[in-house]
């Protein structure tokens, strides 16, 4: 025989209006005797309302949002008489609600539970004090998740639901993905809006990817920075001339071209910087092409179009495709391919300024160079100081592949074209 049985709010204790911030049952599930149907709360209390049947769910009488009182119906519940049991009405199980903070009062406190014939139960551990109901808590222990570690809910007074657990959940795995696994713990969640007024953006495409990218050079690369200067003052006149004296359609000469010109003079010397490692580590392959990346800001960040066979080229091609590449970049219209096939990339922020930097190495590349301002300086020449045109350079290598020795004779090389151009034509 079956019996129809109504849940209602038991006597709580003179408090009316209560909220149901969660109901956790619908019609047709099978309920146990205890089993929380719904979590209710006041400004002071949070409180599971268990379950005074076990059954099936036939109606549900409230939902979130709702507002409820002593004695207002919950749900009925269809029990079979001979199988099942039924309780006595049964007190809600309180636990400690923290209250939002105000703007005077940033930190979060605990307010305890004041309930009829319920002691409030004073936490000190951080995941039990978090503002999220036992059955939530119940949900984030068996998924292994640390409640306290979701700052704020996203339910009524960021209150801690379900959601929130199994959206910390998919966030922690996609950065898990991010890290390949090093196992390395992500910096935690902070809720900035509590220190001061704050806006979300979200970051472009081209960032996110750069940002995944980099990450995973920087936990997989051991990387060194070697820096030095090289003398530019004659390649400075020479390049001066000949903007001075361009004739129709010639596009104006950065020292960006020649960097490039000498970089491939000692890619070629230096055949390890022209490689990439297989991926299981165990070959060098050695490449027999010089395709040169350009590091090209753009209001969407970071992308590095690739010149080939910049040995092949002069410089007026260079300046002209450094020109089209660089356009292009910044107008988004660059394609896969105008991306791909690099040996190594130069990253120049000459244009802006800077001393020195330590760029991240594009791999598979092994080597990447940076460049910055150049700036006149005394030079003593053995005899007297002159006033000569210094560059800045950076040189970011994989030291899998270059070893130091390697590095500071190949930017000796870089150093020795750059100090004249015309070594380029030996
Ligand atoms: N020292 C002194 N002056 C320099 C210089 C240097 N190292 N490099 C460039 N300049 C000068 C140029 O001669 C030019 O001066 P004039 O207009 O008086 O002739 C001016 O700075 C602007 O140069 P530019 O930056 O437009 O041209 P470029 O050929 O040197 O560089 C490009 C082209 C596409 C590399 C550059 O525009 C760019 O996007 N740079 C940023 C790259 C970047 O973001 N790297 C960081 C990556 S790591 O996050």
């Amino acid at each position: 025989m079956t019996v129809l049985i109504e849940i209602k709010v038991p006597d709580i204790g003179n408090v009316a209006e209560i909220d149901v911030v969660e109901v956790l049952i619908q019609a047709g599930d099978v309920v146990a005797l205890e089993q929380t149907v719904a979590v209710l709360e006041t400004d002071k209390a949070s409180m599971e309302l268990p379950s005074s049947a076990s059954g099936t769910v036939q109606q549900v009488y409230i939902k979130q949002g709702d507002k409820v009182s002593e004695g207002s119906l919950i749900a009925t519940v269809l029990v079979n008489v001979e199988s099942s049991s039924v309780a006595a009405p049964v007190e809600p199980v309180v636990a400690p609600v923290i209250v939002a903070p105000t703007t005077e009062q940033k930190a979060l406190t605990p307010v305890p539970a004041v309930v009829k014939n319920s002691a409030p139960v004073v936490q000190t551990d951080s995941s039990k004090t978090a503002h999220a109901s036992p059955s939530v808590r119940l949900f984030a222990r068996e998924l292994g998740v640390d409640v306290s570690r979701i700052k704020i809910g996203s339910g009524r007074k960021g209150r801690i639901l379900q959601d929130d657990v199994k959206n910390f959940v998919k966030k922690v795995m996609a950065e898990g993905i991010v890290a390949t696994g090093s196992g390395i713990p992500s910096i935690p969640a902070v809720d900035f809006s509590v220190f001061g007024d704050t806006e979300i953006q979200k970051l472009s495409k081209i960032k996110r990817l750069t940002g995944q990218n980099l990450s995973r050079v920087w936990l997989n690369l051991p990387m060194v920075t070697y820096h030095d200067e090289a003398d530019v003052t004659e390649m400075e006149a020479f390049r001066n001339a000949l903007n001075a004296n361009k004739v129709k359609g010639e596009l104006k000469i950065t020292g960006l071209m020649f960097i490039m010109k000498a970089l491939v003079a000692a890619m070629q010397q230096f055949p390890n910087f022209n490689a990439s490692l297989s991926a299981d580590g165990e070959q060098l392959i050695l490449k027999k092409y010089f395709n040169i990346g350009v590091a090209v800001d753009t209001p969407k960040g970071l992308v590095v179009p690739v010149l080939r066979d910049v040995n092949n080229k002069t410089v007026n091609e260079l300046a002209a495709e450094i020109a089209e590449k660089s356009e292009k970049a910044r107008q988004g219209k660059l394609l896969p391919a105008d991306m791909q096939g690099g040996c190594m990339t130069i990253s120049s922020l000459g244009g802006i300024g800077g001393m020195a930097f330590t760029p991240i190495v594009n791999a598979p590349e092994v080597a990447i160079l940076g460049v910055t301002r150049a700036k006149m300086q005394p030079v003593w020449d053995g005899k007297e100081f002159k006033p000569r045109l210094m560059l800045p350079l950076d040189l970011t290598y994989d030291h899998r592949v270059i070893d130091g020795a390697e590095g500071a004779k190949f930017m000796a090389a870089i150093q020795y074209y750059l100090g004249d151009i015309r070594r380029l034509l030996l």
